[in-house]
């Protein structure tokens, strides 16, 4: 009965075959990781307070070339900051997104614009906007946020003068 509990031969060499392959893979992880400097979508890590996020940010619409904006959200249980935007003739805009307490999520409807927001985290999502749409585009938190969680909704209206 010795030769109970001995381990055969092939069996040590499969275990290094399964212990190598693990290597391999965690060493494909750290590689991802670290050196192609993979990261959570939308998340450019960008730090913020959320204390005084209202005052770092400054929410709002910027202009930053004609039909190129850039729109700074604040999300807050139970809204987002400023709730209603206006474009006029809009090609992109850049999404600057964060949060002063807890996760939300900000979903354009209709639209394949959806991120989630941190607080404490600044995420950006670019829009390229349909040229061939005016009107106004609801925008929504889609992360269960609270109680008041179904009031959390916004408009953005696309205004076109040519
Ligand atoms: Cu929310």
């Amino acid at each position: 009965m010795s030769h109970g509990s001995a381990i055969h031969k092939e069996e040590k060499v499969w275990a290094a075959v399964v212990a190598a392959m693990v290597a391999v893979f965690l060493a494909a992880l750290a590689y991802a990781a670290w050196v192609t400097g993979l990261q959570v979508p939308g998340s450019d890590v960008e730090l913020v307070n959320p204390k005084t996020v209202l005052q770092e940010l400054k929410p709002g619409v910027r202009e930053v070339a004609p039909g190129r904006y850039e729109v700074t959200l604040v999300g807050r249980m139970f809204s987002w900051i400023p709730a209603e935007i206006t474009l006029k003739d809009p090609v992109e805009v850049k999404f600057r997104l964060t949060s002063i307490d807890v996760i939300h999520g900000f979903q354009i409807v209709g639209t394949n614009v959806n991120v989630m927001v941190f607080p404490g985290y600044v995420a950006e999502i670019t829009w390229r906007v349909p040229q061939n749409y005016e009107g106004r585009y609801l925008m929504v938190c889609n992360e269960y946020c609270g109680i008041g969680h179904q009031n959390m909704y916004g408009a953005i209206n696309i205004v076109r003068t040519k």
